[in-house]
């Protein structure tokens, strides 16, 4: 490793440290409340099990590190150190085969991508770091200002476009959005880019509208490509917790999503909803979201994640 990527390797992991302090000193300190000089009985596994549940894990992981726990250590002394190795290791048991980086194919020319998510997750945010690193791997990006709804949309997808000197696609405000990504399609074809990433709308106030405007836009791609979106990355935002959840279920539906990237890991964030989406839903995590500068988009490692996400020293 290079002295630079060190920098950028400490600035991004302590960051992201202070964004699951919240989850993670609640986790940590909870387990420390619990283990302090205390057999594992019944009654605290429960409550560890409690804990965890709290902590967005999900239901199944949560129960499965608590008997793990209980096969091994029944009714001995237990740190809390301990306790925290455990359960770092059952996540990142569930978390390794999700982590898989994104991966731009070679043979579809333009590689479509499709982004989706509901409003505010960070979607734009994330066309604009993933252009920047599309073209420091030497491929050539454009943008689609698929998100033709608010003219502040098409705006915030064109300052990043300016950002990355890439060329952005859009139309007017209230256009239709399958349209603007036809456009894009054929300009992307003229102008023989690599990428296309096609922003979207994420109103889920109506679920049957956003699933018709987004198997419009697939539909319209599809005819243009038959094996695009090449992929349909649904981007979620961590604070939201088990909110989360739900949203993976809904896009799943609508938009036949191929990956997964979260995004505020750096803020108040409850990562441990990862957990339970890698868990429930079978899809690639390929980034997480680490800040809102260009930089601040990380490959998802699965033991560095889980033992942030426990308090543990990585
Ligand atoms: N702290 C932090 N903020 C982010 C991140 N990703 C996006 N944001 C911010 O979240 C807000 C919504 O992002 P935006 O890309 O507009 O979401 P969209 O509506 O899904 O397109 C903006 O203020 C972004 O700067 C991240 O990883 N960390
Ligand atoms: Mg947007």
């Amino acid at each position: 490793m290079t002295e630079d990527t060190t920098h950028k390797k400490k600035g991004w992991f302590s960051r992201l440290k202070d964004g699951l302090k919240r989850s993670s000193t609640a986790l940590s300190g909870g387990i420390g409340d619990i283990f302090v000089k205390r057999k594992l009985d019944g009654a605290t596994l429960e409550e560890l099990e409690d804990l965890l549940i709290m902590s967005d894990l999900g239901v199944a992981v949560s129960r499965a590190v608590c008997e793990t726990l209980s096969k091994n250590r029944f009714d001995k002394e237990i740190a809390p150190e301990e306790v925290q190795a455990a359960l770092a290791r059952e996540i990142a048991e569930i978390l390794r085969p999700a982590a898989i980086p994104l991966n731009i194919e070679a043979g579809h020319k333009p590689y479509i991508i499709l982004m989706v998510g509901v409003n505010g997750s960070g979607k734009t945010t994330t066309i604009g770091k993933l252009a920047k690193k599309f073209q420091n791997e030497g491929k050539s990006v454009m943008l689609g200002a698929g998100d033709t709804f608010r003219a502040a949309a098409i705006e915030q997808l064109q300052v990043w476009g300016d950002r990355n000197k890439v060329p952005v696609v859009s139309g007017k405000v209230g256009s239709d959005a399958a349209g603007l990504a036809y456009d894009a399609i054929q300009r992307a074809r003229a102008e023989n880019i690599d990428v296309l990433m096609i922003d979207t709308a994420g109103r889920l106030q109506n679920k049957s509208h956003l699933m018709a405007e987004l198997s419009k836009i697939i539909r319209v791609i599809k005819k243009q490509d038959a094996a695009a979106p090449h992929s349909t990355l649904l981007v979620l935002d961590a604070t939201t917790g088990q909110n989360a959840v739900l949203q993976a279920k809904v896009f799943q539906e609508a938009a036949n999503v191929s990956g997964l990237i979260m995004t505020k890991l750096d803020g108040t964030a409850k990562g441990g909803v990862l957990v339970s989406i890698a868990e429930k839903f079978d899809l690639p995590i390929h980034a997480i979201g680490v800040g809102e500068s260009i930089d601040d988009l990380q490959s998802f490692d699965a033991d560095d994640f889980s033992k942030m996400l426990v308090g543990l020293e990585t």
